[in-house]
């Protein structure tokens, strides 16, 4: 993982410092790409532990095309929990303590993080075990797994990106237009986060099959380590689906920057020594990637330096 630690030594030395929406700051260059060879290995982190299962279990959700976190609550996974959250805090339904504005508070305020914290494992709990609650609170509307799989169309009907993706590779490999879009300019408005990662393309040569991201905003300390493997693994899917080798993932960085508070922890990563990458194993006994489920999917010989904790900007 060079290409990683080369991307941070680049802001690090030659980025500008730049104001952002979360009031944080950063340091910040504008177009940058890495080229990772997944046919050398997984391309997960190893200068510090990052998690692989966490990837693997919303990877699965976008593809079967889920907006729903309950889902991803049932697999103790929380990375979108907090803007189902919101959206309850916000309703008339909610009666609980004052939640306004409560990611900056509670980052400021260990009591009122504990607040926070009690009402955050209420929700869940009413996500798990209250369907109607879930179906009204637990979806996050037009975010990845809807733009992929079902793209509202003009005519009230609905587009299959990634269904179709999967076929126009089979069908006409040399297609340079096997495309499938996240951005959607007509509903970034209603979307807590617009997406990051804005726009992908395939590319067949030599039986191998390869994917090019365009990602328009990268925290390079706490996203990209995600981001890289999610694509990577996103890549082998498609590849095992399409009867292809895999390629090379490329990278695109649009704005790619290192929040303020960063900075120790990305010079500890790059104080430490890269390991070997792991390698990945699809379980062969499902057809479609439709189906897989996150057991199907294991990294092995893993072996990374320990965790590094960072403040997320929200
Ligand atoms: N971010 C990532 N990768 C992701 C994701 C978010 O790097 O997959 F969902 C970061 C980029 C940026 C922030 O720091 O989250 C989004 O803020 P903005 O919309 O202002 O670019």
């Amino acid at each position: 993982m060079e290409q990683y630690l080369q991307l941070c030594q680049t802001i690090l030395a030659e980025g500008t410092v730049k104001n952002d929406r979360t009031g944080t700051g950063t340091k910040s260059m504008f177009g940058y790409q890495m080229r990772f060879d997944l046919s050398k290995g997984f391309p997960l982190v190893t200068t510090k532990k990052t998690a692989m299962r966490l990837i693997t279990s919303e990877l699965l959700w976008f593809i079967k095309g889920d907006t729903n976190v309950k889902t991803l609550i049932a697999e103790r996974n929380h990375i979108w929990d907090e803007w189902a959250f919101e959206k309850w805090v916000k309703s008339e339904e909610y009666d609980g303590p004052d939640m306004t504005d409560f990611g900056r508070r509670a980052a400021q305020d260990d009591q009122f993080q504990q607040i926070v914290d009690q009402q955050m494992t209420i929700f869940r709990e009413k996500i798990l075990t209250d369907d109607k609650f879930a179906e009204e609170y637990g979806d996050l509307g037009p975010v990845y797994g809807r733009q992929w799989r079902s793209w509202p169309s003009k005519d009230g009907q609905s587009i299959d990106q990634l269904k179709n993706v999967i076929e126009s590779i089979k069908q006409n490999p040399d297609s340079r237009r096997h495309i499938v879009t996240a951005w959607n300019p007509s509903e970034v408005d209603q979307m807590a986060l617009p997406p990051c990662h804005t726009f992908f393309q395939f590319y067949v040569a030599d039986g191998k099959l390869s994917c090019q991201l365009y990602q328009r905003s990268a925290d390079v300390f706490l996203g990209v380590p995600f981001n890289i493997a999610s694509y990577a693994l996103l890549t082998h899917l498609i590849a095992k689906e399409c009867n292809l080798e895999v390629g090379d993932f490329v990278h695109t960085l649009g704005d790619a920057h290192i929040y303020s508070n960063h900075m120790d922890q990305v010079n500890e990563q790059l104080s430490r020594q890269p390991r070997e990458l792991p390698t990945l194993t699809i379980s062969n006994d499902k057809k479609s990637i439709f189906d897989l489920e996150t057991s199907d999917i294991t990294v092995d010989g893993y072996d990374p330096h320990p965790r590094i904790k960072a403040p997320i900007a929200v």
